[in-house]
């Protein structure tokens, strides 16, 4: 990103384009670990068909590839417990009735426990040691973590935001995000949920309403737009 010129990109979008100075976007990957994404783990556990998650990953590297190549700023985050518990709600923990139960020994380590196997993120979109990882205890990004901090050093107005599900930790944080002020642009093709009706109305929850939560494009349209401003450079 070594001119102003190229440091603004237009993505074709939902409900509307939206102009985003790259300098000032941060791509966000949610929770794309073992533990959501492999069978053995807390999605799994939950009675999912983690299959259905696949679909997300090849999109985000290739977005992935394209913000690293750009200089943009890259942060993962993870969902998960402290090993002793103290920072997961009994209400979470005692939830439904789980094959496993968050702690509880399984085939990755113990299910949703930080510093477990399945608590990694996959091996397709591991972080680099540059990038940022959040640990979030929660469904968003933001509550009880750094997220606002970090944004705030870098001065990021804008996120790029997709991982999984759509319409849980995708769709929490997106909400979290939009009522601190920030643009967010979810990447439909980026994103997948255990139910994929969820996960079409996810985005459609997201982009109604004149945009009420923020935009949604495709990984297209953003490689188009990074793609785009970087020849006008
Ligand atoms: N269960 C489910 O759909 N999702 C989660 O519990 N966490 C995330 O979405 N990361």
């Amino acid at each position: 990103m070594a001119n102003s010129s190229d440091s603004v990109g237009m993505i074709v979008a939902e409900p509307e384009p939206i102009a985003l100075d790259w300098t000032k976007t941060a791509l966000v990957i949610i929770d794309m670990q073992r533990d959501f994404m492999e069978p053995g783990g807390f999605g799994e556990t939950l009675g999912n068909d983690v299959s259905q998650l696949a679909r997300a990953v090849q999109p985000i590297g290739s977005v992935l590839s394209a913000a690293r190549d750009a200089g943009m700023l890259v942060i993962h985050t993870r969902e998960g417990h402290l090993p002793d518990l103290s920072d997961a709600p009994p209400a979470k923990v005692e939830r439904g009735a789980p094959s496993l139960r968050i702690g509880d020994p399984g085939p990755m380590g113990r299910i949703l426990i930080r510093g477990e196997a399945g608590h990694d993120i996959i091996p397709e979109l591991y972080p680099l040691d540059s990038e940022i990882v959040i640990d979030k205890p929660g469904k968003g990004a933001f509550y009880a973590t750094e997220m606002g901090d970090v944004l705030q050093k870098y001065g990021i107005e804008n996120l790029l935001v997709c991982g999984v599900t759509t319409e849980v930790c995708v769709n929490t944080t997106v909400r979290e995000a939009n009522d601190r002020g920030y643009r967010c642009v979810v990447i439909s093709d980026g994103c997948a949920s255990y139910f994929p009706e969820f996960h079409e109305m996810g985005l459609k929850m997201i982009k109604a309403q004149g945009g009420i939560f923020g935009w949604v494009a495709s990984s297209a349209a953003v490689l188009e737009a990074l793609e785009t401003s970087k020849t006008l450079a």
